[in-house]
């Protein structure tokens, strides 16, 4: 799947749509997610243009994958939820039921969590 720049997460990157920001570096922004499904729900997304974990494993430095990755775990801390507990998920294409084409961590925490998986 060729990447699309008119995905709602673009838009958030470009500033053309606003989000309530929780941390942005040089290799990720992260904002609250619009619908959480948990008392923390955060997404973090790469500044680079990926549509997915899949697409950003295979096509990104490892200065991209490295910078993303200590984000994702700065954002957890910042989130409070590193002594807690967390759970990352990354969805990628149709058996994921992905919604947003550009590649995304949810960080879900705050609570205890339900079970891995639900049935649709
Ligand atoms: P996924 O199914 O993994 O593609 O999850 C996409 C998530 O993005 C979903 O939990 C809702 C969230 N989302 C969609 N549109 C927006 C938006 O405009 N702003 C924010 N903050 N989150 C959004």
């Amino acid at each position: 799947m060729a990447y699309e720049d008119s995905n709602i997460f673009a838009k958030i990157l470009r500033g053309e749509i606003p989000c309530d920001k929780v941390y942005e570096d040089e290799f990720a922004l992260a904002f609250r997610d619009i619908n959480p499904q948990a008392s923390v729900h955060t997404l973090v997304i790469p500044k680079g243009a990926y549509v997915s974990f899949d697409d950003f494993a295979a096509k990104a430095s490892d200065a991209e994958i490295g910078g993303f990755s200590r984000a994702v775990q700065i954002v957890a801390s910042r989130e409070g939820v590193t002594d807690s507990g967390y759970r990352l998920i990354a969805n990628h294409g149709k058996h994921s039921f992905q919604e947003v084409p550009h590649f995304h961590v949810h960080i879900l925490g705050g609570e205890p969590l339900p079970g891995l998986i639900a049935r649709p």
